[in-house]
């Protein structure tokens, strides 16, 4: 564990270098490739899919084999990252800049152990696991993505939430000299921010990626460590995570604050709640062929037997 007071220091410079290099050696040794290509070959893709990182991963409680995995090269080249830009095909271009190595987590708020933690460390206290789970774009599309992550929830207990913990909150990296539209607040206020309710964040449902495929994530997708929450709209599934907060009052999320009458606190997939510009009814599947029909809109995409507890009593058109 280090202590920071900015995430923006990197680990390298206040760390003793061969204190520094050690750690690094190790972090090698466990996690491969996290220190991958910054320069976009269709080679390096191809070769980065024929040798996995992973293999033969356990499966998450909730993966769902009978579902058949969207191409990886479709994942990867159709991205959204307004940080870089609004356009699918040159957020994943320009996502190469990112600099993921060292990483760091600063964790504060209404837990035990408040800290800031270099991404192996969290890692080497995790089981990896492939969670092949549906996801759902707010925009109508879809995909299905072979995961590779850990619960998210084993991950907090781990910070002994207080009793006061009822939300937890997650900011994406700054990195404006690489990422255009930090540059100035079009769009969004940077950086991207995101929450869920504390039953939401330890649903044995959500995880945290730091794969796909059986690889490491792509700068694109959100490596080196991303949420993803697949009973609500993808915007929920916050890339590049640096700091985790957990808090007494419901933070305002970055889509909410932009839009707050298109995109609520929750976010659950609902096919009878329409986006006040489209509706949310069905969605086009990525990689289905041309001719192929549109799928029908499932509530929480499909998961309700495993969350819908957790929103009985609420009335899903009010919070949506
Ligand atoms: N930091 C950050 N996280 C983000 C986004 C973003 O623009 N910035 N886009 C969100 C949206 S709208 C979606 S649909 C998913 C897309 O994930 P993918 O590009 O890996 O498919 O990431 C979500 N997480
Ligand atoms: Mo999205």
């Amino acid at each position: 564990m280090i202590i920071k007071t900015k995430n923006e220091i990197l680990a390298s410079e206040i760390t003793d270098p061969s204190i520094f290099k050690e750690r690094r050696k190790i972090i090698k040794a466990l996690f491969a490739t996290l220190v991958s290509s910054s320069v976009i070959s269709p080679n390096r893709v191809l070769a980065a899919n024929n040798n996995s990182v992973w293999n033969n991963l356990s499966k998450g409680d909730f993966s769902n084999n009978k579902l058949t995995p969207t191409p990886a090269e479709l994942i990867k080249n159709y991205t959204n990252y307004y940080e870089f830009s609004f356009n699918k095909k040159d957020s994943t271009e320009l996502a190469q800049h990112l600099k993921i190595d060292p990483w760091s987590i600063e964790v504060t708020g209404e837990i035990e152990k408040p800290g800031t933690f270099y991404l192996e460390d969290i890692l080497r206290q995790q089981v990896l696991q492939e969670f092949i789970y549906r996801f759902r774009c707010v925009e109508a599309w879809s995909m299905v993505v072979p995961w590779v992550g850990f619960s998210l929830g084993n991950l907090l207990k781990t910070f002994k939430p207080l009793s006061s913990a009822y939300f937890v909150k997650f900011t994406s990296v700054h990195q404006p000299e690489i990422m255009p539209k930090q540059q100035n607040n079009a769009m969004l206020e940077w950086p991207y921010v995101e929450s869920l309710r504390i039953d939401e964040a330890m649903h044995p449902l959500s995880i945290f990626a730091v794969g796909m495929y059986g690889n490491t994530l792509p700068k694109q997708n959100g490596a080196p460590l991303r949420l993803v929450v697949p009973w609500k709209y993808g915007f929920k599934s916050i890339k590049a995570i640096v700091k985790i907060e957990f808090l007494k009052r419901p933070p305002i999320s970055s889509w909410s604050k932009s839009a707050p009458g298109e995109y609520g606190f929750y976010a659950n997939v609902n096919p009878e709640v329409p986006h006040p510009r489209w509706s949310q009814n069905s969605e086009r599947q990525l990689g289905s062929g041309l001719f192929t029909p549109r799928r029908q809109t499932e509530l929480f995409n499909g998961y309700g037997e495993q969350v819908a507890s957790m929103y009985s009593n609420m009335d899903l058109r009010h919070f949506f």
